[in-house]
């Protein structure tokens, strides 16, 4: 059930002090208002004032990278001409591309350890595991600020954090002293009743959240979970929801900070960071909506979206080829020991693989000591690296028409690396369940549900987390560069008008990243070479396409049409910049996912929006283009007027950008714009 509790009153003072700019009194107004995400914003806003769709900037306190998104932000880092980060943590991880089938991956490896070393970065080497698990452990921070260039930052909301996840971009901006900037979001209570029954896991509340509000749901929107329900969740537990929170198009989720954060704090020896953010109250949250932990049943997402939620009895009796148990969704210390508990003394059904890939360093070294990491082997699971794996198609693939049951948090088409995979989501529980019988069962039949409990200590080794040099030596670091990394493009001011503009392809609803600008053991090594990786736009729906977009590229640019929701999922902004490389001016779709829109801007790329939806429906592949006048309508706030010369009608198109947004478009992106 879903209220909508707008409280009028204080609306009505908060618009008189934004017009006022009285951003002081306006902070004693939202001071009543108690909700975690609103504290945490309001403490960090240097520009604009809290307004529901209306821009914010707001400090950024640390930052994190991964390698396949990494190598690109720190190029554009280097660009900067920056001698050093000024957060208080910026973090590069290294977990995603770790198959090193040749020099790339490892050379890539190199020139981020020497950039985190030169800059003050932290570097979490490969091998240590997967960023927001390792992170969650060894850095989240009630009450602070985190960008990381990775679309499941939202992970250390977890720990009462505002996590977001962001383009590369806008991290290089962030290390560089610069604010980030995003639309006020309305804050969505989820209220948490009831206590989670066994063999039913914190997956199953995101899934949950993911049958009723869809992929589209949390758009413009904080997450923020609350009620009586959230005491019975433990950090890990918590991380898992805001996690896959990133599935509903959410600009993140965010559990409270309490005693359980503080348990969790200590036990990684950081009891000193803990704050205490209590939960909201109705009354602080612009919609509610509730879930009965104790009712929630086991769910499973069908192919080939994580918001395809049905429950797992629909499905049971169904074979299942290959199951994999990992990524940073579920494979914590507790999703971890539970599996290795429910697999003791079992073995796997004969006609099903089994994969494990656990979240990090800290995660084996406890599921070693007390022998849970024995169970695996002895059960004949494959133990597979700490780092991000199977889950972006690195390495074990599933067989053709295989039935992958999986923790992971996307099942996007061709994601596995095998286009005919059929990939569903569950919980862990669910997950060795199948493994174990062969087929999609319920996981009750496995017995007496292990009861989790954290350890009493941890052993802290930070070994592979490499401290960069000091500030006077420094200059003294020198930047490793392999072959395979490709210096950036040129950017190029907007045009007034564009003449002679090839719609080169048109796609449904619900485009993912995936389809841009595929992953997986292949491609994602080239994330740091632009000419060679955009030589696979659109590889999963049409290997023509980059060939088309060259020859539209020689006779003047081309237009991507696409439907609502484009570009949901992954923050890889290489799904902006490569197709802008082949000549891309534009984009013109129903609606744009938060993440991918704000990589357009960021490049230059025209984000347009169809002010007509049945425009969508009139325009076809290959025909022409044009579009004039462009800056003064973006300046004057008008539509922007798309002429379709080959069937001779006019479009009418919108963009929904600030101020701020329009400039740097104009610009050609963030890059060229103020500098
Ligand atoms: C993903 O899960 O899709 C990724 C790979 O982690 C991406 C980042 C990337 O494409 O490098 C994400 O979620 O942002
Ligand atoms: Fe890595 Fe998968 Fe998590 Fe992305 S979703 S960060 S690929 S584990």
């Amino acid at each position: 059930m879903i209220l909508n509790r707008y409280f009028l009153s204080v609306i009505q003072v908060m618009q008189v002090l934004v017009i006022y700019n009285f951003s002081i009194l306006n902070f004693e107004v939202y001071a009543k208002m108690t909700s975690v995400a609103r504290k945490i914003l309001k403490e960090h806003i240097v520009e604009g004032a809290w307004e529901v769709g209306k821009e914010i900037g707001i400090k950024i306190d640390q930052t994190l990278t991964q390698d396949a998104t990494g190598t690109m932000a720190y190029l554009q880092f280097e660009a900067m001409k920056v001698k050093r980060v000024t957060t208080e943590l910026s973090v590069s991880y290294i977990d995603h591309n770790t198959l090193q089938s040749d020099f790339k991956n490892p050379d890539d490896h190199r020139y981020l350890m020497s950039i985190a070393d030169k800059y003050g970065i932290k570097c979490s080497r490969p091998g240590n595991g997967i960023c927001h698990q390792v992170n969650l452990e060894r850095f989240a921070r009630p009450g602070k600020t985190l960008i990381g260039s990775d679309s499941h930052t939202p992970t250390a909301g977890g720990m009462g954090q505002i996590a977001i996840g962001v383009g590369g971009l806008d991290i290089a901006i962030a290390m560089r002293g610069g604010s980030f900037h995003l639309k006020t979001p309305k804050i969505m209570g989820i209220k948490l009743t009831g206590k989670l029954q066994p063999f039913v896991a914190a997956k199953d509340v995101i899934l949950e959240v993911l049958r009723r509000i869809g992929v589209k749901g949390g758009v413009g929107h904080i997450l923020e979970y609350f009620g009586p329900g959230v005491k019975t969740l433990i950090v890990p537990e918590r991380a898992t929801i805001t996690n896959m929170g990133a599935e509903t198009g959410a600009t993140t989720s965010v559990f409270p900070s309490d005693e359980i954060t503080k348990q969790f704090l200590a036990l990684e020896g950081r009891e000193d960071q803990w704050i205490e953010l209590p939960e909201g109250k109705d009354e602080d949250f612009d919609e509610i909506m509730e879930i009965n932990l104790s009712e929630l049943e086991p769910l499973i997402a069908k192919p080939h979206s994580p918001g395809n939620v049905v429950p797992l009895s629909e499905l049971y009796g169904m074979k299942v080829d290959q199951v994999a148990i990992g990524s940073c969704t579920n494979s914590s210390l507790k999703d971890l020991w539970t599996v290795a508990q429910l697999l003791k003394g079992k073995k796997i059904a004969r006609a099903t693989v089994l994969g494990i890939s656990p979240g990090s360093r800290q995660v084996v070294a406890e599921l070693a000591k007390d022998g849970s990491l024995a169970n695996f082997y002895a059960a004949g699971a494959r133990m597979l690296e700490n780092a991000c794996g199977p889950c972006i198609g690195i390495g074990f693939a599933p067989k053709t028409n295989a039935v992958r049951l999986c923790t992971f948090n996307r099942n996007f088409f061709g994601r596995s690396g095998v286009k005919s995979a059929n990939v569903y989501l569950v919980s862990p529980e669910v997950a060795v369940a199948a493994a174990i019988f062969g087929e999609v069962t319920d996981p009750r039949k496995l017995g007496d549900y292990p009861k989790f409990k954290m350890p009493e200590s941890l052993e802290i080794d930070d070994s592979m987390i490499l401290e960069p040099a000091s500030v006077e030596k420094a200059d003294e670091v020198e930047i490793i560069r392999g072959p395979n990394i490709a210096p950036l493009p040129d950017f190029f001011p907007l045009p007034d008008q564009f003449d002679h503009l090839s719609v080169v392809i048109k796609v449904e609803d619900d485009i993912t990243t995936d389809h841009i600008m595929p992953a997986g053991a292949k491609i994602l090594p080239l994330r740091s070479n632009l000419p060679l990786i955009s030589m696979h736009v659109f590889e999963q729906i049409d290997e023509d396409f980059p060939n088309r977009a060259l020859k539209a590229k020689e006779a003047g640019g081309g237009v991507v049409v696409g439907g609502s929701n484009y570009g949901q999922g992954s923050s890889r902004e290489h799904a902006a910049l490569a197709p802008m490389y082949l000549g891309i001016k534009a984009k013109l779709v129903k609606s744009y996912a938060r993440i991918h829109k704000d990589n357009l801007v960021n490049f230059g790329i025209l984000p347009l929006e169809f002010k007509n939806e049945e425009d969508y429906d009139k325009i076809k592949q290959g025909d022409i283009l044009s579009i004039k006048n462009i800056i003064a309508s973006l300046k004057e706030g008008k539509d922007i007027i798309v002429r379709n010369e080959t069937q001779g009608f006019d479009i009418h198109s919108t963009y929904n950008l600030s101020e701020r947004e329009t400039d740097i478009i104009i610009a050609g992106g963030s890059l060229t714009y103020g500098s």
